[in-house]
């Protein structure tokens, strides 16, 4: 059987979100549409122009600090064989909120540090309007401009769901046009969220669960959507040589994927600049389900790399031929391939456009099983 035969199964569109989606709040029934994806990525160039791309300051002092910033603007692959996870990397530029004329450090709670203080009208704009935030929100929300800029590229979405809702920093975002589930374990927080839709006059648009994420999510799914920002160990996190997603993130992130992958298609992970790429690739392991395709967004103020957001799933548009040629000039072509590289990948990138990519890469990946036997059969 030639490649194309092996790849050649029929396509069953992936995104049932049409047949069972349900999300019960009194308002008239939403019917999702079909992912847009977000910006289409630009292909891999070893040239990603220097004075753009934020690992300028890291080369130039020789050692990059993130992780992230080892990766370069573009498409690459990461993990190896069935788990290849297509990745792009792209850096967005947030305007630099404005500070405050005075600081009103006399109007400062004591225990906000000074320097989230000085962030408040980046954190909210329309901070004065009666914004209320508590002691874990003050370092946890998600700064206005970067939440526009996430929900900005999920304006295809009808529900999406916060899972680890805060103070509403995202949740507000998402429901400027969409209706958004806001989950999150403590009751107070969703009531300081509540207030805070109101401020920005959303408040109709979300639904506020009180519980843990990892027990209620699929009660609420499907959903078009999963963002994320769960705890990340506190403000300390940028102390850690190595920060390690797999222990400092609570609940257990593993367990998060999981409950992801039976309520969504689409994955938005946010997570600390320190985050190391090639542990996020390998959240895919936990939702087979959900397409391996993976962006990156490194969100910077400037040549300051705030945070960064990891999108997942089906939402992520790839260009399939290019991720076909990636795949299989790793996988030395010619020992089970019959054909040039060139009609390789044309059929391997249909392949992945048709079904998918965990589809196509699996029947690649029999396919050379299937080879591999029979040339020692016939040894
Ligand atoms: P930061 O690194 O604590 O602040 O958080 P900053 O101002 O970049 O610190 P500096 O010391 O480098 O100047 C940066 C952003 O990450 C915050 O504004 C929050 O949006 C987000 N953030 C920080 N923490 C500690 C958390 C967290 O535990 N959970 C989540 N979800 N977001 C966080
Ligand atoms: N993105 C939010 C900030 C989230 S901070 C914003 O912009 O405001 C993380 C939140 O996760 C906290 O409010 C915390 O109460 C909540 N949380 C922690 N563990 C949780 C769990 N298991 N399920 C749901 N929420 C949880």
């Amino acid at each position: 059987m030639d490649l194309k035969a092996a790849l050649a199964e029929p396509f069953i569109p992936s995104s049932n979100l049409l047949q069972t989606h349900r999300f019960n709040v009194d308002t008239p029934e939403f019917v999702p549409t079909q992912p847009r994806s977000i910006i289409p990525p630009r292909p891999y160039s070893s040239s990603a122009s220097p004075q753009q791309s934020p690992s300028k300051s890291s080369k130039s002092s020789g050692k990059p600090k993130l992780p992230i910033l080892k990766l370069k603007e573009g498409l690459q692959l990461l993990g190896n064989g069935k788990e290849t996870v297509s990745v792009t990397v792209r850096k967005v530029n947030i305007d630099s909120p404005k500070l405050p004329l005075s600081n009103d450090l006399e109007k400062k709670p004591k225990y906000v540090p000074v320097k989230y203080w000085n962030q408040r009208y980046g954190i909210f704009s329309k901070f004065d309007e009666g914004i209320q935030l508590d002691e874990e929100s003050w370092y946890s929300v998600t700064h206005e401009a970067i939440a526009r800029h996430i929900a900005g590229v999920c304006k295809w979405a009808k529900v999406a769901m916060d899972g680890f809702a805060g103070a509403g920093g995202n949740v507000i975002q998402f429901a400027e046009f969409c209706k958004t589930v806001a989950v999150d374990l403590d009751s107070r927080r969703l009531e300081i969220l509540r207030n805070n839709a109101k401020v920005y006059g959303v408040e109709d648009n979300i639904k506020c669960v009180t519980g843990d994420f990892l027990e209620c999510a699929e009660g609420e799914g499907p959903v078009d959507l999963i963002f994320m920002s769960p705890p990340w160990g506190g403000p300390d996190y940028v102390k850690s040589k190595k920060y390690d997603i797999f222990s400092s993130i609570t609940p257990d992130i593993t367990k998060i994927m999981q409950v992801c992958n039976k309520a969504t298609k689409n994955v938005i992970l946010y997570l600390p600049r320190t985050a190391n790429p090639s542990q996020v690739a390998q959240l895919f392991k936990y939702m087979p389900q959900v397409e391996r395709k993976l962006e990156f967004q490194i969100y910077c103020f400037g040549h300051k790399v705030k945070t960064i957001g990891c999108f997942m799933g089906e939402m992520v548009q790839i260009d399939p031929k290019a991720v076909a040629e990636l795949i299989l000039s790793r996988m030395k072509l010619p020992y089970f391939l019959p054909q040039n590289l060139e009609g390789a990948s044309v059929e391997l990138g249909s392949s992945i456009q048709n079904q998918g990519i965990n589809k196509a890469i699996d029947s690649l990946y029999k396919l050379k099983r299937r080879k591999k036997k029979s040339k020692k059969f016939y040894k």
